[in-house]
């Protein structure tokens, strides 16, 4: 039976059983994650089970005990240390192997509170969005240093550019995702899967909904090492989500200055080649960086064709996984319905 229920088209008249399962990836979280396995709700309406999965990143403090202890359905071990974005797409696979309708993930370090979980599946209940973040309110956070509010601003208002999205708070690691949401997006970057997966979300005409939530006080971020750290990291996730997704605009961009550079050289040249008699006296070097100029510009528009065919290529890619993927959650959730 097909579980994953497709998007835009309306619900069966039988309605099959709905699971949520609450993932959580943790590194080192021996002092809080029972407190975030014990704050997830247990029944939430428009579900029939609500599970929990701890993914253990290689902990090597009492986390995996703690969790056990405090009643998580699955422990997830990677064995050694493979970062976040890792940790959360092994466990999204995990999720939908298990046969989750939808999926929450929320932080080991008790940052977000459970009593959120039943309004930020709401939305996907309700086949509203595909994917809903939680936006923490980044300015009233009291215990975030004004830099950080800053620069968490700044980097939402450019994956909102680039996704064309409206999410205030892109960071967020508090969000919900349909099945289909899950089917389809992949984490490529190392560092963290939040910005990767928003602009694939909305370069990819996912609904992308967020909802006002407060946040708890914790620990100082073991991602946030420092403004300068953040913002290469981070970056570099959104020049290369847009790149990819963008091709032709992105190297259209690049190619700007040098193909600027070309037209106001040749202009120059040209006026000063009317003006003398059809001759351009002591001009040479003008001439030489005006060629080249054009030259560098024409290449990189060249390099963005070719990157726009690649992209091509990586949709067809991205189909066949998600194709694969989907066969994959209804072959190991035919007989949930007896479960
Ligand atoms: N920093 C870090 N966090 C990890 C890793 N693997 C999983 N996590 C979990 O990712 C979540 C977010 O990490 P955190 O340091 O709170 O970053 P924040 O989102 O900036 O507050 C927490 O639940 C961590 O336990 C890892 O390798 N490094
Ligand atoms: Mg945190």
């Amino acid at each position: 039976m097909v579980l994953c229920i497709p998007i835009k088209i309306t619900r069966p008249v039988f309605y099959p059983p709905m699971k949520l399962i609450v993932q959580i990836p943790a590194y080192n979280e021996e002092a809080t994650i029972a407190q975030v396995i014990h704050d997830v709700p247990r029944e939430l309406p428009g579900f029939d089970a609500v599970e929990i999965l701890v993914i253990d990143d290689g902990s090597r403090d009492g986390t995996v005990a703690e969790a056990q202890a405090a009643g998580a359905d699955y422990i997830l071990s990677l064995g050694y240390n493979r970062g976040l974005a890792f940790a959360f797409q092994v466990g999204l696979d995990a999720c939908l192997r298990q046969g989750a309708d939808v999926i929450v993930n929320t932080d080991g370090d008790h940052q977000y509170s459970g009593e959120y979980i039943g309004a930020l599946v709401r939305p996907i209940l309700e086949q509203q969005a595909d994917l809903v973040i939680g936006d923490r309110q980044v300015e009233q956070v009291k215990h975030f240093s004004p830099q950080k509010r800053l620069l968490e601003r700044f980097g939402s208002w450019i994956v909102r550019m680039v996704s064309g999205t409206t999410v205030p708070d892109a960071p967020s690691g508090f969000r919900a995702y349909s099945c289909e949401a899950a089917l389809r997006l992949f984490v490529t970057s190392d560092f963290s899967y939040t910005l990767d997966n928003l602009i694939q979300a909305g370069k990819r005409g996912l609904h992308v909904a967020h909802l006002p939530i407060a946040t708890n006080p914790t620990r100082p971020s073991k991602l946030h090492r420092g403004s300068w750290h953040f913002i290469k990291r981070q970056g570099a996730t959104i020049v290369r989500a847009y790149a990819t997704y963008e091709p032709l605009k992105t190297f259209f961009y690049l190619s700007l200055p040098f193909l600027v550079v070309a037209a106001v050289l040749f202009t120059r040249l040209l006026i000063i080649f009317l003006s003398r008699d059809f001759s351009l006296p002591g001009n040479v070097q003008s001439l030489i960086v005006a060629v080249m100029a054009l030259i560098v510009g024409f290449l990189v528009m060249i390099f963005g064709l070719l990157a726009d065919r690649i992209a091509d290529s990586r949709r067809l890619l991205e189909e066949i996984l998600y194709r694969l993927r989907r066969q994959e959650y209804q072959a190991t959730n035919r007989d949930r319905s007896v479960q």
